[in-house]
């Protein structure tokens, strides 16, 4: 992305490549020009970070039903390191990690947590936390190495997962399965072009999730696609993630940012939609569980009030995020205003793929972490714009400050947004049961502090504490159907395109000393916040 810093204002561009901004470059750039000015703490014109949600009030309290469920999130290729062991096969992310200069220190996900080999340490840890859930992902490669519906299964894959999977129940702690957190089989991708193939990939998709419904019938809570907009978006336009396609021949020599990231975005809910109707016919009558798909997206407010052309591309934002998946499976079709600007570029859905994808989601899976001011563009948006023809900022027109740095470019805490947005979900896709999959927050500089004050990370304990209060407004007095809330993330872990730089763990991890953990004051904080809103009859 292009950062350019404007009088008080963090531009992030749509075009030419906007969220490679989200790039190691980017962030090298962004280091170089200065990043974007903290928020002025005076005045009547600062718009404070979480306004009206700092302190919980008496009248949120037990805003949540009985059996609400809350824990941590993780993802397989981010904690779990042992990538050669019983028989798991390369995912894109070991293969792009290896190419020098797409991530921040250099690192992989080769040791990450080493979390593969410690499920018991991990359980404890959530027990100790007093977690009733954890989200994690299971790693493709390690249940078919090559990844297709004619490749070997790998037992010992089923096997570790199955195991976890009983370790957990028996631990009193309910799992939630993410099928795909962006870990492809490399197979895949160099045999058929991974989630291009149109004909190909749902077809190895499903195989995949078929065999994990019967290896795990225990499962409950299963997620197809973890934030399919990143494995489209990052993966194909920005190239700032794997497979790290983009039109930028700088940066790739392979990519079409145009037209690409919409196909895979395409191939992703039809493998979606053919996974859910695996496990309605043949799963679901028997295990009782449910399946639906997890999206990320921000909130949204216009950079002018006042101005028309900003409120409404305040909606276009989250219908180029959210409805881009969303509109398809409640309703069939894409939302308009991607099908008016991206044309022939957008797949047409074939009756059969309507039929697949319309009415798949049991659940609606969020992932939400912060809030962007919206200015919209006039003139034409670029070929390769994936936002709607509109700016993101982090100051509106009246100087006001969405919310404080962290140590994600794309990151400003903004809790009132939560609250908005959950409502803008339940009213747009007729209030479907959510469960939050992630919430988070990095902290800036984190990274660079002594452990003692790593732990004491206030910053991070406000965050979960004004979010979760807003998400218990919106159940309480909004009626927005909220059933289950897993923190970003149980630990520090592999982020990405940034390695181990960003952190986001309510636990420390030490990286360089045998992946020791340390719980942070904000491991501590989610068990006393649930329990003073969870209704106890
Ligand atoms: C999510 N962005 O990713 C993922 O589901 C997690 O694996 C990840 O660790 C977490 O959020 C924190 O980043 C995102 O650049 C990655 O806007 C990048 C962006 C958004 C979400």
């Amino acid at each position: 992305m292009c950062l350019s810093t404007t009088s008080r204002c963090l531009r992030i561009n749509s075009s030419p490549a906007p969220l490679a901004s989200v790039s190691l470059t980017a962030k090298k750039q962004a280091s170089k020009h200065a990043r974007a000015p903290p928020c002025p703490r005076s005045t009547r014109s600062i718009r404070p970070f979480s306004r009206n949600l700092g302190h919980r009030s008496a009248d949120i309290t037990m805003s949540l039903p009985k059996d609400f469920h809350w824990g941590f999130a993780t993802a397989a290729y981010q904690i779990e390191g042992s990538v050669d062991v019983d028989g798991r096969g390369p995912s894109i992310w070991d293969t792009f990690s290896a190419i020098p200069g797409k991530i921040a220190d250099g690192s992989s996900g080769a040791v990450a947590c080493d979390s593969y080999k410690r499920t018991a340490e991990d359980i404890a840890l959530l027990k100790e936390l007093g977690a009733n859930s954890y989200r994690f992902s299971i790693a493709w490669s390690r249940i078919i190495p090559l990844g297709g519906r004619n490749d070997p299964v790998n037992q010992k894959g089923i096997d570790h997962y199955v195991k976890f999977v009983d370790d957990l129940l028996e631990a009193g702690i309910t799992p939630f399965i993410t099928l795909f957190h962006w870990d492809l089989p490399d197979a895949l991708d160099k045999r058929y072009g991974g989630l291009l193939n149109r004909e190909e990939f749902p077809l190895d998709f499903e195989n995949y999730a078929r065999i994990m419904f019967k290896a795990i019938p225990k499962c409950q809570h299963w997620i197809t696609f973890n934030e399919p907009f990143c494995s489209a978006i990052l993966g194909y336009n920005s190239g700032y993630f794997a497979p790290g396609h983009t039109s930028d021949r700088s940066r790739s020599a392979v990519g079409d940012s145009a037209r690409e990231p919409w196909l895979a975005g395409h191939n992703m809910l039809v493998a979606h939609g053919r996974a859910v109707k695996a496990y309605r016919e043949g799963f679901k009558p028997t295990q009782g569980g449910e399946i639906g798909i997890t999206l990320n997206g921000d909130a949204t407010y216009p950079w002018d009030p006042s101005d028309p052309a900003d409120v409404e591309a305040c909606d276009r934002k989250i219908e180029f995020a959210i409805s881009w998946f969303a509109d398809p499976i409640y309703f069939g079709h894409y939302p308009e205003s991607m099908r008016k600007q991206l044309g022939d570029r957008l797949p047409t859905f074939t009756d059969e793929e309507v039929a697949l994808v319309k009415g798949s989601n049991d659940f609606y899976g969020m992932n939400h972490y912060t809030a962007n001011y919206v200015k919209h563009k006039t003139g034409e948006p670029a070929e390769d714009d994936f936002l709607g023809n509109l700016e993101l900022l982090f100051y509106n027109k009246a100087g006001d400050c969405i919310g404080p740095e962290t140590q994600s470019f794309w990151l400003r805490p903004h809790a009132q947004g939560f609250r908005d947005l959950l409502n803008w979900l339940s009213k747009r896709y007729g209030g479907p049961k959510i469960y939050v999959t992630e919430n988070g927050t990095s902290l800036k500089g984190e990274n660079d502090l002594p452990l003692e004050k790593i732990v004491e990370d206030d910053f991070r304990v406000k965050y979960f504490n004004d979010y979760v209060n807003a998400m218990a407004k919106a159940v309480s007095e909004d009626g927005v159907d909220v059933r289950g809330y897993l923190a970003w993330s149980l630990l520090d872990n592999y982020e990405w395109a940034e390695g181990f730089e960003t952190r986001f763990g309510v636990t420390f991890v030490d990286y360089v000393n045998n992946q020791k953990r340390y719980p942070k004051k904000s491991a501590k904080s989610l068990k006393p916040l649930f329990d003073s809103l969870i209704k106890k009859d």
